[in-house]
């Protein structure tokens, strides 16, 4: 494009004055410009009163240079300053001067403008359109269940409550009774992607209030081990999709992306408690899965592998019993933490509202729900997998909340 007139605009990442030549780095999306204004330049005299990160409109004439950074620099004609910025800047996004996270929440807008966040988020986008590509070419759609409910699945305490024109509903915690119910109609592959909601009490580092979750539910299984291969060779579509598509993202983070193999380990419940030295039948902690995660890995050399078969007990109402105090269920770990969990459903009328009722839940509560399962369900199971933790997980982030455009937790609503 030598000797080309053309416009750039976007922030002013530095200015440099030398005496009689300024140089002005103009950033957008795809990179850093160089804009050269010399002495004579009529230009010259207000380049300098131009503020850090303010954004400015550059029209000239493009010139090849050996010295700028990227081969050429921009001879400016007009130079528009579009919004000044104020001094001083909030953080500092070179990442120099490193910010507090805190810091960096209050100001996300300027936080993003710092390369290495702006790559988790470019990442982030990856892994979501590979899930959609992935369940579309197997042939699910895509279905919106709603998002204020009347009645929780996943336990009441964790319910935020709404005022609802004068009456009680929630913010959704998971659309499991709805996907559940769709497998009443005919759709017999579906997903979404879409935030739930969950009073989360305590403030760890994988939970958040209202988090991204994929659902899955299929009809016409055989077993829970169709959905987990389903999933298995979806997470795996995940990390190709990303090696191949953001090389320049996962550079910038330092991380050499492993596509993991198929299939991933399984390993029942029981012999996991075995392995960490509990009694069958305990709840494996938050610490006891780490460290299982740990002893995987040296096992089997990786990080992605399938729990099933939980005690019943543990699990929700609506997983299927597999006796022995069992249940068809199954858990996704990566790197020590779960990412998924799912299972085979209870699709039998009767044997569901035993086990409502087992759960110390009311059925006459879940009428609408249990309704669909009166008049024609097929067998079927399905999984929710956590896309904030997953993308955490996948790139070795400390905290769910570096993924997470604006957190919502026990401290944080705004902005
Ligand atoms: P579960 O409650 O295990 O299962 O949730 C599924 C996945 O969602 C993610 N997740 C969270 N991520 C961030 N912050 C939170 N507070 C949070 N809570 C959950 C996790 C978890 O593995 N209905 C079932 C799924 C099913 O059986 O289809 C369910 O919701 O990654």
């Amino acid at each position: 494009m030598d000797g080309e007139k053309v416009t750039i605009a976007g922030w002013v990442q530095n200015i440099r004055v030398l005496g009689s030549i300024v140089f002005l780095k103009v950033r957008d999306k795809e990179g850093v410009s160089q804009v050269t204004i010399t002495k004579d330049n009529p230009n010259f005299s207000m380049v300098k009163d131009i503020t850090p990160e303010s954004v400015v409109a550059v029209t000239g004439v493009v010139r090849k240079s050996e010295k700028a950074q990227n081969g050429w620099e921009l001879i400016p004609e007009e130079i528009k300053v579009l919004s000044k910025a104020e001094v001083p800047l909030p953080l500092d996004i070179s990442g120099k001067i490193e910010s507090e996270f805190e810091t960096r929440l209050n100001a996300r807008f300027m936080d993003l403008r710092n390369p290495r966040v702006a790559a988790v988020f470019a990442i982030r986008d990856c892994v979501t359109t590979a899930i959609r590509n992935y369940a579309e070419s197997k042939g699910f759609i895509e279905v919106h269940t709603p998002k204020i409910v009347g009645a929780g699945a996943e336990g009441g305490a964790l319910l935020f409550p709404v005022d609802y024109f004068g009456k009680k509903a929630f913010l959704s915690q998971s659309p499991q009774l709805y996907k559940q119910m769709i497998m009443a109609t005919g759709f017999d592959k579906v997903y979404e992607i879409a935030p739930y909601f969950r009073a989360e009490k305590s403030d760890t580092s994988r939970h958040v209030a209202e988090f991204i979750m994929l659902d899955v539910e299929m009809a016409f299984i055989e077993s829970q081990e169709d959905v987990m291969k389903f999933l298995e060779e979806g997470i795996k579509r995940v990390f190709e999709h990303v090696k191949k598509h953001r090389e320049e993202e996962l550079s910038i983070l330092g991380i050499e992306l492993e596509v993991p193999k198929l299939p991933f380990p399984r390993i029942t419940y029981s012999e996991a408690v075995e392995k960490l030295g509990l009694k069958q039948g305990q709840e494996i902690g938050t610490e006891e899965e780490k460290k299982l995660g740990k002893i995987i890995e040296e096992e089997k050399g990786t990080g992605l592998y399938f729990i099933t078969l939980f005690p019943e007990e543990e699990k929700p109402f609506y997983i299927m019993e597999a006796g022995d105090g069992l249940s068809y269920s199954f858990d996704l770990e990566l790197g020590g933490e779960e990412i998924a969990s799912g299972g085979q459903r209870e699709h039998r009328y009767d044997e569901l509202v035993k086990r409502i009722k087992k759960k110390g839940l009311k059925p006459e509560n879940f009428a609408f729900y249990l309704n669909a399962f009166k008049y024609g369900m097929p067998p079927h199971g399905g999984f929710g997998l956590g896309v904030d933790r997953l993308v955490q997980k996948m790139l070795g982030l400390p905290n769910i909340r570096e993924v997470v455009l604006h957190p919502r937790d026990l401290k944080r609503v705004l902005p």
